[in-house]
């Protein structure tokens, strides 16, 4: 790994690009990876690369959609795993969520490394190698999907997630909970409640407040009924806009 200086003024962001550039070379994280990531900055540097009121009010309702769910499932892709694979395994704990590996460009070495990146965070009976069922409306192997898992989830995380996949979960009526810092992408307009934030921030965020939500129902109910998806995507866009004006 290139050494960053602590002093850097872009130290996180660089240390972050470290992680995906290893994830990489070790055959976790896709060539198409490296592009995404870079989509993401940009929004983030719109964002202001921090948790905004919106992205908490987002997670709060993310929080309780999975406390509520009987059958939650976390998708984990390549850029997921190398990024924060440990938090991503305590948020299955905090969740009692199953974790899938479910890639965009799906390939048996990936996908046997992304679970042995989980498994050596702790992750247990990770599904995703045997695929048994498919995604209706989504072609070739990007389609593929377990039964026991995303196929039959009341409640899909889907970090990071391409427009036609989360479109589908959509279809076949599940809840759906984005980490996407696009808040214009098809995932964000797509998915029940989106977490328009740096991924590595929002699953932290994620774990505190499902953890502080297991026994409060009423900060569940709460949460849900201040949150309105398309409202939080306008004000985040506000947000972005406004910093722009003002880097000017
Ligand atoms: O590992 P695979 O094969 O499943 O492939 C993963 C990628 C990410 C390549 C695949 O899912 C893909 O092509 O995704 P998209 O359609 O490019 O969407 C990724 C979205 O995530 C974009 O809207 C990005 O802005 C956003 N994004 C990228 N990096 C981050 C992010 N959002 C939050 N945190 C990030 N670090």
């Amino acid at each position: 790994m290139t050494e960053i200086p602590r002093s850097h003024p872009r130290y996180a962001s660089l240390v972050l690009r470290e992680r995906l550039v290893e994830g990489f070379r070790s055959g976790i994280v896709a060539p198409q990876g490296l592009i995404a990531h870079g989509r993401g900055e940009m929004f983030d540097y719109l964002l202001g690369e921090r948790t905004t009121k919106e992205a908490r009010a987002a997670s709060r309702a993310a929080a309780a959609t999975l406390v509520r769910a009987k059958r939650p499932v976390i998708s984990v892709n390549g850029n997921l795993a190398a990024l924060c694979a440990q938090e991503v395994v305590l948020l299955a704990g905090a969740a009692k969520a199953r974790l899938e590996v479910s890639l965009f460009h799906r390939s048996d070495d990936r996908v046997t490394k992304i679970q042995s990146v989980l498994e050596s965070s702790g992750a247990e009976g990770v599904l995703g190698f045997l695929p048994d069922a498919v995604l209706p409306g989504v072609e070739h192997t990007r389609g593929m999907c377990s039964k026991e898992g995303i196929y039959s989830a009341d409640v899909v995380l889907m970090p990071l997630e391409d427009g036609d996949r989360a479109a589908s979960l959509a279809r076949m009526g599940k809840k759906t909970i984005a980490v996407d810092l696009n808040p214009l992408s098809r995932t964000s307009r797509s998915a029940t409640v989106t977490i328009v934030d740096e991924v590595t921030r929002a699953i932290p965020e994620l774990v505190k407040n499902v953890e502080d939500m297991l026994d409060d129902k009423r900060a569940a109910t709460l949460a849900l009924s201040r949150y309105d998806r398309d409202e939080n995507l306008e004000a985040v866009m506000a947000r972005m806009a406004a910093n722009l004006g003002e880097l000017r």
